[in-house]
Parts: structure tokens; C-alpha cells; sequence
């Protein structure tokens, strides 16, 4: 027979082989919380990136902050029969149901960077870093800054969501073992930076213009951003008048830190999605996959931000 007269056939058959689900690299859905803060923006870009990178086909779906837009997404990667779901949920409660849709469609539930008080039974791991652990890392800086002698107000993150609810909690214990360590008002501010200018001028008014107030600790970078606009406003001096001390480490709190109106940020790791895919494909390989897979990252302070300014931005 001649060889050549197989090509053809070869080349008709590898292509239907390589176009069959077996063989084509996974479809994920990804349900995002929305676009509220610069990190937000980074951790959407970063995952994208990663999917494009390993050729994965990822279908993106922007909650604008509402869970209710959140639950359709996932009800609509299910009707789709994606391989897998990626959930950044925006609160903590009201999952247990489209959680266990998932599961009974056998498509696996990845937690991004929030978690939720459903049965852990329903998704497959939390990719997330350990807010408790920020919140009392923000509290042990302000407490060395300031001798364990300070009133501080509080920018919340969005109400019911796993970060505000640890970050406050972390803090909270934190502090605890100082008795001259108080929070005196605490608002949520939505992680937004206007959310966070406006609970701020609110807080400056309340207490007369605000030399009572010694620090504020914001539950992400784009409310303290914010609060500093607030402060200045206030003409008083962010850093100095009133410390500044958040979570996120996004460029812009840098450049504040660098130009002397920011104290201290913690790092959050935007970049989830190689983990989440990992998770999926070790899940698929019949692996077991540990239940959270934290990312933590460390404290930056004022003598390193203008280098991580020039090298993040
Ligand atoms: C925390 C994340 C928070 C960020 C904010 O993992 O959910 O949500 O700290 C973002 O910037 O809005």
C-alpha cells in the first residue's frame, strides 16, 4: 500500500481526536465578584493570563458585587457542562443550593480568594489567604508603632464577606492584648476608595476633626487610599497625624507610602488562578486536594515602597 495514501486519512483522524473533549484542554467558568478595587483588577487579569497561558478556555463572568448575578453565572456554566468552576463568592452565606447543583453535575467548585460557611463538602478547595492572619499582622505593627496606645477607626470591607468579617476578627484579637488599644468607629466602606474617603470624612466630622483619632486600619488598600484623600482634606497629615495601615500591597499604596502618607501594607497574592487549575487537574488525576490552600503574604513598610512601586506599577 501506498504510504501516502494514508496521510490523509491520519490527518482527518488526528484532527477529529484532538477536537474531542478527551483531548481538548478544559473549559472552566469563572465567576468574579466585580471590578471594586485595584486588586480585584489584578487577581481578574492574572487568572485570565494563566488560563490563556495553559490554553485554557475560560468563560468569565463579572457579578458587579451582587451575589444574586453571581449564583446565575454558576447556574449557567453548570447548563454549559463546564469541566470546572471558579467562585470568588462575595459573601460568605447563600451557597449551599447552586453548591450543591454543582456537585450533583459532578463539576468541581474552586474557592477564589474568599470563602464561603456552606459544607465544605461542596467544593472541591478554597484557594485564599488567611485573613485572621492579615488582620492580626495589621493589628501587631500598629501596636509596635504605637506602645500599645492608640484609637483607632476602622474601614470595613464589604459587609458578610469572609475578608471583613477575619480581618476583623484577627485585628480585633490582636489588639485585645492591649488594653490602651481601642477601636473607637467602624464602618464598612465596601472596599471602594470612595467608599473609603466618604466613611472617613464621616468619622473625621464625629470626632470633631480628628486629632482623638491616632490610626486608621483599612481592610484593603483602595478605602485607605481614600481615607487619605479624607485626611488631607481634613488638613491633617496621613502617616504622621493619623497612621495608615492596610491589606493588598497594590502599586498605589506604594507611591503613598513612598510619598510619606501611607505607614504599612500587607501583601495579598493576586495571583490565584495557577493554583485553582492545579487543584482541578489533580482533583481530575484522582489526588487528594487539601481543603484550603492558603497564599499569605508579608508586611511592606515606607524604606522598600519606592522600589516596589517602580517594580509593581
Ligand atoms: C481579599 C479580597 C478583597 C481585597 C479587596 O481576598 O476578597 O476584596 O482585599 C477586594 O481589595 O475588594
Amino acid at each position: 500500500m501506498n504510504i501516502k495514501s494514508l496521510i490523509t486519512p491520519l490527518a482527518t483522524l488526528t484532527a477529529i481526536l484532538m477536537s474531542s473533549p478527551s483531548f481538548a484542554e478544559p473549559t472552566y467558568g469563572f465567576s468574579q465578584i466585580g471590578s471594586e478595587s485595584g486588586w480585584r483588577t489584578s487577581e481578574t487579569n492574572s487568572i485570565k493570563a494563566e488560563a490563556e497561558r495553559r490554553g485554557i478556555d475560560l468563560k468569565f463572568s463579572d457579578a458587579q458585587q451582587k451575589q444574586e448575578n453571581q449564583i446565575k453565572a454558576v447556574r449557567s456554566f453548570i447548563a454549559q457542562g463546564v469541566d470546572g468552576i471558579l467562585l470568588a463568592p462575595v459573601v460568605e452565606s447563600g451557597w449551599d443550593q447552586v453548591l450543591r447543583e454543582a456537585d450533583r453535575a459532578d463539576i468541581p467548585v474552586v474557592l477564589i480568594d474568599r470563602g464561603v460557611d456552606a459544607d465544605p463538602s461542596l467544593y472541591l478547595t478554597k484557594v485564599a489567604s488567611d485573613f485572621k492572619e492579615e488582620g492580626a499582622l495589621a493589628g501587631s505593627w500598629l501596636a509596635a508603632e504605637t506602645n500599645g496606645n492608640c484609637d483607632i477607626v476602622e474601614l470595613q470591607g464589604t459587609v458578610g464577606s469572609s475578608a471583613a468579617i477575619d480581618r476583623k476578627s484577627g485585628f480585633d484579637a490582636l489588639i485585645g492584648n492591649f488594653p490602651n488599644m481601642k477601636i473607637i468607629r467602624s464602618q464598612s466602606g465596601d472596599f471602594t476608595r470612595a467608599g473609603g474617603k466618604e466613611v472617613m470624612e464621616s468619622f473625621l466630622k464625629a470626632e470633631g476633626g480628628g486629632d482623638s483619632i491616632c490610626a486608621v486600619f483599612a481592610h484593603n488598600d483602595d478605602m485607605a487610599l481614600g481615607a487619605i484623600q479624607a485626611i488631607k482634606e481634613a488638613q491633617l497629615d496621613p502617616a504622621d497625624d493619623i497612621l495608615v495601615v492596610s491589606i493588598d500591597a497594590v502599586p498605589d499604596i506604594f507611591k503613598a507610602m513612598a510619598d510619606g502618607d501611607a505607614n504599612a501594607t500587607i501583601e495579598l497574592n493576586p495571583h490565584l488562578g495557577g493554583p485553582a487549575f492545579d487543584a482541578i487537574a489533580a482533583h481530575n488525576d484522582g489526588e487528594d486536594v487539601p481543603k484550603w490552600i492558603k497564599a499569605n503574604g508579608p508586611l511592606y513598610l515606607p524604606d522598600t515602597a519606592a522600589a516596589e512601586y517602580e517594580a509593581r506599577k
